[in-house]
């Protein structure tokens, strides 16, 4: 049981400060005594030190890439730290140690993404969001590249990208449409719902939730990208994909999300199948903490969801 912890403390992928300094907060909160605890070897690995490419919006300049009514912003420190983070994971993949991705914004996602499929090309994706981050160029309203990772990933309107994401070119494995699902969707942008609809993607929002419980929804889930029950399992978590109310310091919190239980549920469950194999928590944002009772239970969830995932029972 080996994990490698992988530091994204990066930012450029959205416009708020302070979300680059998750991976610090977490680690503060004891996220690597928590893993050792369980029985894991633990090393961490920090793939952005030294680039410059951790630095908050306020201190680095914005670019717009436009072309025709297509838009992305910050495409060159985005496509140089998830280079970067795309390499760090496809190593730690390779050597089948568990990459436990903390960061930083979701642009992160396409990385963790491709870089654990590069390693595992019949893997599946468990996507647990308020959004589904399959904006492309052309449909997204923010230009913000955390809207972004999955299209990416898919190599989705590939023509439209800038010159600094030629890297996803060289990634061995791109993202099918049925391996991946969502659960805990409650804001996706009209152009992702065409494209959600169009690839048949499995998206369980929160309507979902509440009609079928949280136990059925993830069953259907895997049963829909992991039909044998053998390939491994990488869970994104945005952690707004859980209820203000329990992550309230994320950029973009949307009402009606997941419960906390809800959310530790489902890593619990994919745990228990034995498949987990790769995780990414992001989005957790101090900074945006009205108190400090916000920002502990934040980083306490982000915490929690590492630790479920990650082998932790109840009893
Ligand atoms: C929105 C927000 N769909 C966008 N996305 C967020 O800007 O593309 N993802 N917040 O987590
Ligand atoms: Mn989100
Ligand atoms: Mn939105
Ligand atoms: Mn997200």
């Amino acid at each position: 049981k080996e994990v490698t912890i992988i530091s994204a403390p990066f930012s450029a992928g959205q416009r708020n400060g302070g979300v680059e300094k998750g991976p610090k907060y977490l680690l503060k909160h004891g996220l690597k005594e928590d893993l050792e605890a369980l029985g894991w070897k633990v090393s961490l690995e920090e793939p952005l030190k030294g680039s410059g490419l951790d630095l908050p919006p306020s201190e680095t300049s914005q670019e717009i890439f436009e072309a025709g009514n297509s838009r992305m912003r910050n495409p060159t420190i985005v496509g140089q730290a998830t280079e970067k983070i795309f390499e760090t994971v496809k190593s730690v993949a390779h050597k089948k140690v568990f990459p436990l991705t903390i960061g930083g914004d979701h642009a992160i996602g396409m990385s963790t993404l491709a870089g654990f499929l590069d390693a595992y090309p019949d893997a599946c994706v468990l996507w647990i969001d308020a959004h589904a981050d399959i904006n492309t160029p052309d449909t997204s309203p923010s230009g913000n590249l955390h809207g972004f990772p999955v299209s990416f990933a898919m190599g989705l309107k590939r023509d439209l990208w800038h010159k600094q994401f030629d890297w996803l070119d060289n990634a061995k494995t791109k993202l099918l449409a049925n391996r991946i699902a969502y659960i805990g969707l409650r804001d996706v942008d009209a152009g992702e719902k065409v494209i959600l609809r169009d690839l048949g993607i499995a998206a369980y929002s929160m309507y979902h939730v509440d009609k079928y419980g949280i136990a059925k929804v993830v069953e259907m889930a895997l049963s829909k990208i992991n039909p044998s029950g053998k390939s491994p399992v990488h869970i994104s978590y945005d952690v707004d994909a859980l209820d203000p109310l329990f992550t309230p310091a994320t950029g973009t919190p949307v009402r009606g999300g997941l419960t906390f239980r809800e959310g530790m549920y489902i890593v619990e469950a994919v745990a228990e199948t034995g498949n987990l194999a790769a995780l990414d928590i992001v989005e957790c944002n101090p900074d945006l903490a009205i108190s400090n009772v916000h920002e502990f239970d934040t980083i306490a969830a982000g915490c929690a969801i590492a630790k479920s995932a990650l082998g932790e029972t109840l009893v």
